[in-house]
């Protein structure tokens, strides 16, 4: 949307300039992907969306109960930013790959969007030369066979549409479609992907990023960002981009990184680096920076979101322009990242998300109203 939303600014340009000549035309409507950019912006050095992977699907000790949520359960409100995932979609399947149908997820996003909710989707697809192989077996290149002239491009793209039939089920009541965060091939440039680093080179994943992007438009799939989320394998700018498909694909600049986030002070300090290189490259670029997964896995920390979390987002002026972190899903006692109400670092968690500049979904809600 990115090439599209700089053609909708310089057109409020250049309809400005008309309207003071006197001649007064109706401006265009902006697109929901480009007000929900528009919305991010606003966040940046004021606040940032708090976010969780399938938050309403499951937690830890249920299933699929309406209106239940752990972030609720335990600080009281929902998520800001709803985090999805479509692996085993491309296969068309009716569940994905940690078995939330898909039915199910279509009517929590539109839920979330009704709300006023931001959704993001990552996609951890099963190698499309080898169905039996989830993303994380890396055993074979598989990338060169997805770009055009490989063997299994046709196949990968038909794959692609099958994501784009998802993306345009996800109707609103006004008729159109809602906008949503895309977060394709992230953490390329670790090894435990088969989109990684040890099978692909970086001109491979670009290609591939592009052409997913690209597919997705010309299936008419249009409202919606791009997110580019390497993980924490960088300490410049340059390194940073190694994978970077292109300004005109990508809207949101961010990082995944667990590991950082989690080895003493040495490793906060590199975690910071890491999203300050993002911001300064989101502010060079016009774009958005946001920390797109983290998290201590059963946070066995009982000051892990006061101490490592707010202690890199709140770290320096530049991480604070982040618009967004998001935690990974809570799927029972074995791996979760937000915690239940009777948990160890519960009060901590409610101190981090009751934060000023933390936004659950009805502070989002405010936030949207004042500014
Ligand atoms: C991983 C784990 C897996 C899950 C995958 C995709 O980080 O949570 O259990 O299948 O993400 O959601």
């Amino acid at each position: 949307m990115n090439s599209k939303y700089l053609k909708y600014s310089s057109l409020l340009v250049a309809l400005t300039g008309l309207l003071a000549c006197g001649s007064p035309q109706p401006a265009e409507t902006p697109t929901a992907a480009e007000v929900l950019m528009d919305q991010l912006r606003s966040l940046q050095g004021k606040a940032l969306l708090f976010g969780h992977q399938d938050d309403l699907a499951y937690g830890i000790g249920w299933q699929y109960e309406e209106g239940q949520s752990d972030v609720k359960r335990t600080a009281g409100d929902y998520p800001a930013l709803f985090g999805w995932e479509l692996g085993g979609l491309e296969l068309g399947r009716a569940k994905n790959l940690d078995r939330v149908p898909f039915d199910k997820m279509r009517s929590f996003a539109q839920w979330v969007h009704a709300q006023g909710g931001v959704n993001t989707f990552s996609w951890h697809p099963y190698s499309p030369v080898d169905t039996s192989k989830n993303s994380w077996v890396v055993d074979e290149r598989v990338v060169e066979h997805l770009l055009p002239g490989g063997s299994h491009h046709t196949h990968f793209l038909a794959q692609v549409d099958q994501l784009a039939h998802f993306f345009k089920s996800l109707t609103t009541p006004e008729g159109g479609t809602l906008p949503f965060i895309f977060r394709p091939w992230h953490e390329m440039d670790g090894g435990w992907f088969w989109w990684g680093a040890t099978l692909t080179e970086p001109e491979e994943l670009q290609a591939l990023f592009r052409l997913t992007i690209d597919r997705l438009h010309e299936q008419g799939v249009d409202n919606f960002l791009v997110a580019y989320s390497p993980d924490r394998n960088f300490s410049t700018e340059a390194e940073y981009l190694s994978w970077y498909p292109g300004d005109d694909y990508v809207d949101i600049v961010g990082v995944d990184n667990y590991w950082d986030l989690n080895q003493g002070a040495e490793g906060l300090s590199a975690a910071i680096q890491k999203l300050e290189i993002a911001v300064q490259y989101a502010q060079k670029t016009d774009k958005v920076a946001a920390l797109t997964e983290t998290g201590l896995d059963r946070i066995e920390q009982a000051d892990w979101y006061s101490a490592n979390l707010a202690g890199v987002l709140e770290a320096s002026e530049l991480t604070r322009q982040a618009v967004y972190v998001m935690l990974w899903r809570n799927h029972d006692l074995s791996h979760f990242y937000v915690p239940h109400p009777e948990h160890e670092a519960a009060d901590d968690f409610r101190h981090f998300v009751g934060g000023e500049r933390y936004l659950l979904l009805s502070d989002w809600q405010q936030f949207k109203n004042k500014n």
